[in-house]
């Protein structure tokens, strides 16, 4: 907890700041009394300053409470931040990386690697981001955004897992939709809901096969130099159903 006015931190554990991406006043008031909702946010994320909120708390004169959120979930959607994904492959010399995949502008693009060597697939998720939520979720869906400026190397396949321990990983679904199909560039897919019999902290969604031509499989051996195949995505979303 935090009292804004004083700005002293009481029983926050000393961690890096990405692991407490949102903050949520609950008690919060403005100068007429109203209950204010606001959230923010740690440093080096994207969202409100934590600055700008203290005008409120110096408008009341009262001391202010606030409770971090580990997985902040509005209208459903988990935003996801960057200290919550781990990707397998990330492209170093095209795109933005994983940054790019979770920063709401759908100009931008992670892009797996191509002509370099990608090391790390997997023979059934492909290229593939795991996912760690502090909160377990039982039924979900993904959402994603094609590269704006080409469809050439899109999803066409993908696999879904789940996992207790982030180790161990249990494939719970396969799509390869007539939406994913046709995505134009730019075009947003809304993948099917997974439903799962118990709720899992640990999401995997991998890319086993895209629309790009070039030589060998996601899900197979891209361990060497050569235009291999690839795969790129302008946002990945997530949503709790
Ligand atoms: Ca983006």
């Amino acid at each position: 907890m935090k009292n804004v006015t004083s700005n002293t931190w009481v029983g926050l554990p000393a961690v890096d700041a990405s692991e407490y991406p949102v903050v949520r006043f609950g008690v919060a008031k403005n100068w007429r009394g109203d209950d204010l909702r606001v959230v923010a946010t740690a440093a080096d994320e994207k969202w409100i300053n934590l600055a700008e909120l203290m005008v409120y708390a110096v408008g009341t004169g009262a001391p202010v409470t606030f409770e971090m959120v580990p997985d902040y979930i509005e209208e459903g959607q988990v935003w996801l931040k960057q200290s919550m994904i781990y990707a397998c492959n990330s492209c170093s010399h095209d795109g933005g990386g994983v940054p790019a995949l979770i920063d709401g502008d759908f100009t931008n693009f992670w892009h797996s690697d191509w002509y370099y060597a990608v090391t790390n697939n997997d023979p059934e998720y492909g290229i593939y981001f795991d996912i760690t939520l502090k909160t377990a979720l039982d039924k979900f869906h993904f959402e994603y955004v094609v590269r704006s400026n080409s469809d050439g190397a899109k999803p066409t396949q993908i696999v879904i897992g789940v996992s207790d321990d982030g180790t161990n990983w249990t494939k719970v679904d396969t799509f390869a939709t007539a939406d994913m199909l046709n995505a134009a560039a730019g075009a947003r897919v809304k993948l099917p809901a997974v439903t799962c019999e118990s709720a899992h902290k640990y999401l995997r969604f991998g890319i086993s096969d895209s629309s790009n031509t070039d030589t060998g499989s996601l899900t197979g051996d891209l361990n060497f130099d050569g235009y291999k195949k690839c795969v790129n995505l302008a946002e990945l979303m997530l949503f709790a159903d």
